[in-house]
């Protein structure tokens, strides 16, 4: 961590091959605050700080091969600024990860977070071709369209574990959905929008209570639960998976459900990602173009 309370400007000297860049994470800042890499004093690649206060990624494109200076910059006297673990990469476009099918898939997109900021353009590219959906929950606010009942699940996503609840593990970034507002003996429930299912498998992390009769996510088809998943007595965030294979281009949603009020009655939920449809990449050689629904 870097608490450049007294600092103003913070520079080093990275020296980066062809094709390499500087990652790492943010968190925190104020508008205003930035990261950047400078060639002989010209800046070519910056990112600024929103002051969001959840982890973000870095990342930082190189020009060229030789020297680089990283220079991080606080323009808010007392107020801090973190960023940590910065390492030199090479990543291209074309190294993400083909269609997310199975859970090694998924990790290694879970993964593949930690290198692409958000918004930048090739990974949200990449997403189109291997995500037909993905909820992040990395908003202030529940995504669009969601519906919310009780209290549980607060005003809408985290960044952290709330009052008592002990500390969250696993690959948790950004934000994540959480039902321990009001502790355990507080209900609620959210639900997606209705989607057509494609026959390819959910994803999503999960942590929270294993009573999967009161505090689960489950896959609705039918007003009918016909799958569903929760955690396993702590706050690990685990990958986990919903087959909708029986009942592809069914009209079906999602609904996250606290009706525990025992202790472990919570649920934690991160990065619910639906597989494009379409081949995976070895199947492309029979590759048949499809419209989109
Ligand atoms: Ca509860």
């Amino acid at each position: 961590m870097l608490d450049n309370q007294s600092k103003r400007t913070l520079t080093t000297t990275v020296k980066l091959e062809e094709g390499e860049s500087v990652g790492g994470v943010f968190f925190g800042g104020t508008p205003g605050d930035y990261i950047a890499l400078k060639i002989d004093g010209v800046e070519v690649h910056r990112q600024n700080f929103t002051g969001d206060q959840s982890f973000q990624t870095i990342r930082l494109d190189g020009q060229n091969a030789g020297e680089h200076q990283l220079v991080i910059s606080k323009t808010t006297p007392g107020r801090n600024a973190w960023v940590d673990g910065l390492f030199r990469f090479t990543a291209t476009a074309e190294s993400l990860g083909p269609k997310i099918v199975n859970r090694k898939h998924y990790k290694e997109f879970l993964d593949d977070r930690y290198l692409w900021p958000a918004q930048d353009p090739r990974w949200l590219d990449s997403l189109q071709t291997r995500l037909t959906k993905r909820w992040a929950f990395d908003d202030v606010k529940f995504p669009k369209a969601w519906t919310k009942q009780g209290r549980a699940f607060g005003e809408g996503p985290v960044t952290k574990p709330i009052a008592k609840q002990q500390a969250i593990r696993g690959p948790a970034f950004g934000r994540f959905v959480n039902s321990y507002h009001g502790g355990d003996k507080s209900v609620g429930r959210l639900e997606s929008p209705t989607f057509v299912l494609n026959g390819e498998p959910i994803f999503m992390l999960v942590a929270g209570g294993k009573d999967c009769n009161k505090v689960f996510v489950g896959l609705e088809v039918d007003g009918q639960i016909v799958q569903r998943k929760c955690g396993k007595r702590d706050e690990e965030l685990r990958a986990v998976s919903l087959s909708t294979k029986k009942w592809k281009n069914q009209i079906a949603r999602l609904v996250i459900v606290d009706k525990d009020t025992r202790p472990w009655g919570h649920i934690l939920v991160d990065e619910i990602v639906l597989a494009a449809d379409g081949p995976s990449k070895s199947e492309e050689v029979n590759r048949v173009e499809s419209p989109k629904p």
